[in-house]
């Protein structure tokens, strides 16, 4: 049986960059409650919002100081209950980000457990240094961004591990002569999964939202809360230590917990953000026998584009991409499907393109998302296709791991030539600047200063000009997520890779010998459908009659295309129905 959360669409709202209402510049609530309805008649079916507690926005909203409040900047908890049950008037289901890998360090907890001797001080992972004489130990501790360079210290940090964000993942704490450990940010501390009771914090969060009426949670980093041991790693480009953490027993065992005593009791689900899983260990996060995560977001197709991390890009090639959608939709019963984020570039800057062929190519990865095996996830802006930020330098870009990472590759004397446009291909302001709505000042984002610039592309791309237009992407995007919606097939039919080419990617999608076939071309040449594979239409019709009526078998075409003669336009994105076995 099928549950509702494999038969609807997810959207996720990055609440800062969705809608202002009251002029400071920053999304919030009351703007998310505006556009309600609009996401209905889109077809959204659960919304995942992104975080709204409060929170010093170290990194927007992943550092919480309160996981019990809203944030004044986003509006109250009326604002938020009133959220829930506009959005369950209208059969929307929301999920909330859960972000308990670690805290701010303004969380009460945190403040506490800088005191040696407080109860709290096991909340996190604080280690004394390690000995050392102290002219090595002062390099040793001084990190690569310079951070902690002019601090004495005798000791050298307690092991050698390196954090996501490029810095030194330990903070030296004056106050209580420790290291504190923090995987990402130096403002997001780490919480010691060794200590029960910060397990019964959790669960008790968990149940204090799922009874406000949350659909469920999207759990950020998940699957590298427990630290088996704390000992060196071996040395990496990038994530040393990451052995100690990644995929844990430990981590597993806390899954299966949550699922038993907190969720299992609620009608919800649960989405992990799990990096760096391969489908052998992504399989063991959400397999529906182990009784951990409802599904996970894996990460391999979103790294096809880059050499070992994402500050070095390559170029795009839609056949690695394809591979690693075929792997996963191959390795798990149930994916989580997304080409977007709040992290990752936007998909028609990246996988499309976004100039010539940007209707086009917004649509034919509409049409990829949307004819997968799984649940589709998509983020706010990508049904009009809008692209990367237009900013030409780091005084605009806002995001704390940008900054972090253009301050390191000055250290590593990178040019600044090349640094801007590491940043500029990679960063995830990318995806984070505000929604185009209209093309009035500010795209209709706010009457004040918008936290983050709006692209200037605002004028001829926006959410107005879309919904009057049935030729638009928002259109495509409506008609594509009601085809899912309405196909038994597309829904829960098997997955079949039939052709992966450097530029071609065609697939089939099957149930109780009933077929689709979807041919996507990605790039901006004419291609032909190997033949054999399925027969063109131009035996049956004829080249001769002028108007063809489509005869039913091409499902949904971003051309208007009424016949098929085998070949693929431009950005060409074709579901047909009835796969070769039919032919
Ligand atoms: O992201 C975790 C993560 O590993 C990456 O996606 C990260 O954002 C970065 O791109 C690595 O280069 C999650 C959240 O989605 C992200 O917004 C937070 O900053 C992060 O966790 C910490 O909470
Ligand atoms: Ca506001």
């Amino acid at each position: 049986m099928a549950k509702w959360w494999q038969e609807r669409l997810i959207y996720q709202i990055y609440p800062r960059s969705f809608q202002d209402t009251n002029g400071d510049g920053i999304g919030d609530i009351p703007g998310i409650l505006m556009h309600l309805d609009e996401l209905k008649e889109l077809g959204v079916g659960i919304i995942w919002l992104s975080p709204v507690y409060p929170s010093p926005n170290a990194d927007n909203g992943y550092d919480i100081s309160d996981y019990r409040g809203i944030h004044p900047e986003y509006g109250t908890m009326s604002d938020m209950e009133l959220l829930i049950s506009e959005a369950e008037k209208r059969d929307i289901k929301i999920i909330m980000d859960l972000v308990i890998n670690h805290t701010s360090d303004e969380h009460p907890w945190f403040q506490q457990s800088r005191d040696k001797s407080s109860p709290y001080r096991d909340y996190y992972i604080w280690r004394p240094g390690k000995q050392g004489n102290s002219k090595r130990s002062k390099e040793a501790i001084s990190s690569p961004l310079g951070s902690s360079s002019s601090r004495e210290v005798s000791k050298y940090p307690p092991n050698n591990w390196t954090s996501f964000f490029g810095e030194d993942c330990w903070e030296y704490d004056e106050k209580s002569g420790e290291y504190y450990l923090h995987l990402f940010a130096k403002k997001q501390p780490d919480l010691n999964w060794h200590n029960p009771k910060v397990l019964e914090e959790i669960k008790s969060i968990m149940r204090f939202w799922l009874d406000k009426g949350i659909a469920g949670f999207r759990c950020d980093v998940i699957n590298i809360l427990y630290k088996t041991s704390l000992d060196d790693g071996v040395k990496r480009l990038a994530l040393t230590g990451i052995e100690h953490y990644l995929s844990q027993e430990g981590t597993h065992e806390i899954l299966r917990t949550l699922r038993r005593e907190v969720l299992d009791h609620y009608d919800c689900f649960t989405v992990g953000e799990t990096v760096f899983v391969t489908p052998q260990s992504g399989k063991e996060l959400c397999d529906e026998g182990r009784r951990e995560l409802n599904m996970i977001f894996s990460f391999e197709h979103m790294e096809t584009d880059q050499f070992y991390v994402k500050w070095f890009k390559r170029r795009f090639h839609a056949g690695r991409l394809a591979e690693a959608i075929a792997r996963w939709q191959g390795a798990l019963d149930w994916n989580a499907n997304y080409l977007e984020n709040h992290d990752q570039p936007r998909s028609v800057s990246r996988f499309g393109n976004d100039s010539h062929y940007w209707a086009e190519s917004a649509k034919l990865l509409c049409i990829l998302l949307l004819t997968l095996r799984g649940t589709p996830f998509m983020f706010q802006g990508q049904e009009i296709g809008m692209t990367n930020f237009d900013f030409t330098g780091m005084d605009q870009i806002q995001d704390v791991e940008s900054h972090n990472i253009y301050r390191l590759a000055k250290k590593l004397l990178i040019p600044a030539g090349i640094r801007w446009r590491m940043i500029r291909a990679s960063s995830r302001d990318n995806a984070r600047t505000p929604v185009q709505w209209n093309d009035s000042p500010n795209a209709g984002f706010t009457t004040g200063v918008p936290w983050l610039g709006i692209n200037r592309n605002y004028t001829h791309i926006n959410m107005a000009s879309q919904m009057k237009e049935p030729g638009s992407i928002r259109s495509f995007y409506k008609s594509m997520i009601a085809l899912r919606a309405n196909s038994d097939i597309l829904k829960h039919g098997s997955f079949k890779p039939l052709v992966i080419k450097k530029q071609l990617f065609i697939y089939e999608r099957e149930l109780d010998g009933q077929s689709l076939l979807i041919a996507l071309n990605f790039s901006g040449r004419t291609r032909k459908i190997p033949r054999g594979l399925i027969e063109d239409d131009r035996n049956n019709v004829g080249n001769t009659s002028a108007v063809v009526k489509n005869d039913g078998r091409i499902i949904k075409s971003n051309y208007h295309r009424k016949v098929f003669d085998g070949l693929l336009q431009p950005y060409e994105a074709l579901i047909l129905k009835g796969g070769p076995s039919h032919d």
